[in-house]
């Protein structure tokens, strides 16, 4: 549960995530990395471990629009319709990234995507769903590690674009 999340000191993550808290720190985020004893994986497994709405995780998605990297961070509630998406920004079609081509640009593996840290900065849409929630869990650089924030301090971080990421009308 969220009140027995303790966090530790930096020097005790694992690498990928002291990226992460180092990426963090530069742009003034308060919020911590946890390390759970339980899985942070998927979305379901962070809501399950910390004891939130699946709507408050943070998936932090890699996809492919003619071959150029795009991080959508969307809401553990929604699954980003890509072909709706791409129509809206009038971009090339939208395709989820492979596991190597994921790895290689964020420098994490699927399961621990975190929003920033990367080896580049990566173009970012942040699902404007985010902001229902006080407080959000975004992945911290391993598939056990959260840290807490919002939708806005989201955007401002990786200079996103909040938008709808499914049609809201159907
Ligand atoms: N740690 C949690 C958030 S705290 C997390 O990373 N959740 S997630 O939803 O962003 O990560 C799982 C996502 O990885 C899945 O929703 C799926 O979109 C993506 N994924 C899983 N397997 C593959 C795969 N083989 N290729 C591409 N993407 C995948």
């Amino acid at each position: 549960m969220q009140s027995e999340t303790s966090v530790p000191p930096e020097e005790m993550l694992p690498e990928r995530s002291k990226e992460v808290a180092r990426a963090l720190r530069s742009v003034g985020v308060p919020g911590e990395i946890r390390e759970m004893s339980g899985s942070t994986r998927t979305a379901a497994d962070a809501a399950a471990t910390l004891g939130c709405e699946i709507g408050a995780i943070v998936a932090s998605l890699v996809f492919l629009s003619a071959d150029q990297p795009v991080l959508v961070l969307a809401s553990g509630r929604h699954r980003v319709d890509t072909r709706w998406l791409a129509e809206q920004l009038g971009w090339a079609p939208l395709e989820q990234a492979k596991p190597e081509r994921v790895r290689r640009v964020t420098g994490q593996a699927i399961g621990g995507v975190a929003p920033l840290g990367h080896p580049e900065p990566l173009p970012t849409l942040v699902d404007g769903a985010l902001a229902d929630y006080p407080r959000v869990w975004a992945a911290g650089g391993t598939p056990r590690t959260v840290f807490p924030t919002t939708h806005d301090e989201l955007v401002r971080v990786t200079g996103g674009r909040s938008l709808p990421v499914v049609d809201e009308r159907e």
